[in-house]
């Protein structure tokens, strides 16, 4: 599925499409309502389903500072897209000139002339334009006024709630990652290149890949159990301690996956890393024995709960 942007243009073959817009953090349930609705509609209509983001998100444009909050990397978001029926994806660059446009001359500019845009499908609390002055009711004021149609999907509610990033989010940072993948549809995955380790791991009797968390939401600091996607495609099962070690100094925060039955070296290799269940949080032992130790129970209790 093609990636494209402000840079790129939209080709022919993308315009006259039906635009699912949002930020869509997560792809979760109530992002999957929106852009099926977007992918139906365009294809009953042979028409092209195009996927319109934002990044950086606007809210990092907006507070520099926050902390790190992203469910996805734009990578993840393209596989999921193309999963869900999506014929491109378009990445809007977040920047000063785009922030600046009202409601008006984001729909004139942006979906109407860069785009091509018959069609717009968004969630119901999709808001756009210069300091959020537009909402559902004027993307349709302005849709019947340029000619495009605008579609509003109605939230998702599961297990007594609205889907929400903010709810997955929530379960991740308090140690659930069963729940927000139930929400995600999907276990939460992080997705990195693997940096050389200082190879205390193997010394330990358990080699691990180590990667940044980056941009990434920071879930409860500790042990889960996980599956890892390799670049060939391999899944393996394994155990990963998330967090900062408190063993060892100086502190440094990392993902730290330890894979089952593996033996090669991964090293510069992509791998994402799926967190399915939390095991414990971090400890401090009184020697390396009773971290090892450990850390083979860990390893044990992992490849049960994969196994089921
Ligand atoms: N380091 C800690 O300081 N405390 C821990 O509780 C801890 N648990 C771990 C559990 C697993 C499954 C793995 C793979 C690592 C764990 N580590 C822990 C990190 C370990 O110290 C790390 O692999 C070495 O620092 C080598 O980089
Ligand atoms: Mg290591």
């Amino acid at each position: 599925m093609e990636r494209l942007d402000s840079g790129s243009g939209v080709p022919a073959a993308y315009r006259g499409g039906i635009v699912a817009l949002g930020n869509f953090d997560g792809f979760h349930l109530g992002h999957q309502a929106v852009v099926g609705r977007a992918v139906a509609h365009a294809h009953a209509g042979g028409r092209p389903a195009i996927v319109a983001t934002f990044d950086p998100h606007p809210r990092r444009f907006f507070q520099p500072d926050a902390e790190p909050f992203r469910l996805t990397t734009l990578d993840q978001r393209q596989r999921l897209f193309a999963e869900a029926g999506a014929d491109a994806m378009f990445v809007f660059r977040f920047d000063t000139a785009l922030a600046g446009l009202g409601a008006g001359a984001f729909a004139e500019a942006q979906l109407v002339r860069l785009l091509g845009a018959a069609g717009v499908v968004t969630g119901n609390d999709f808001t756009f334009g210069k300091g959020r002055e537009g909402d559902v009711a004027t993307l349709a004021a302005l849709g019947a006024q340029l000619g495009f149609s605008a579609e509003v999907v109605p939230p998702v509610t599961l297990e007594g709630g609205t889907v929400s990033s903010t709810r997955i989010r929530a379960h991740l940072r308090e140690g659930r990652p069963r729940e927000a993948a139930a929400l995600l549809t999907r276990p939460f995955a992080i997705e990195a290149v693997v940096e050389g380790g200082d190879r205390r791991g193997r010394e330990l009797g358990y080699p691990t890949a180590n990667m940044a968390l980056a941009n990434y939401l920071r879930p409860a600091y500790g042990i889960y159990a996980v599956r890892g996607r390799l670049a060939d495609g391999r899944v393996l099962g394994g155990v990963a301690n998330l967090g900062v070690r408190p063993m060892f100094d100086p502190p440094r925060e990392l993902l730290e996956s330890h894979f089952f039955d593996f033996s090669g070296d991964l090293y510069g290799q992509t791998v994402e890393v799926s967190l399915v269940e939390y095991l414990r949080p971090e400890a401090k032992f009184d020697s390396l024995e009773a971290l090892k130790a450990q850390i083979g129970t860990d390893a044990a209790r992992a490849r049960e709960l994969l196994a089921r």
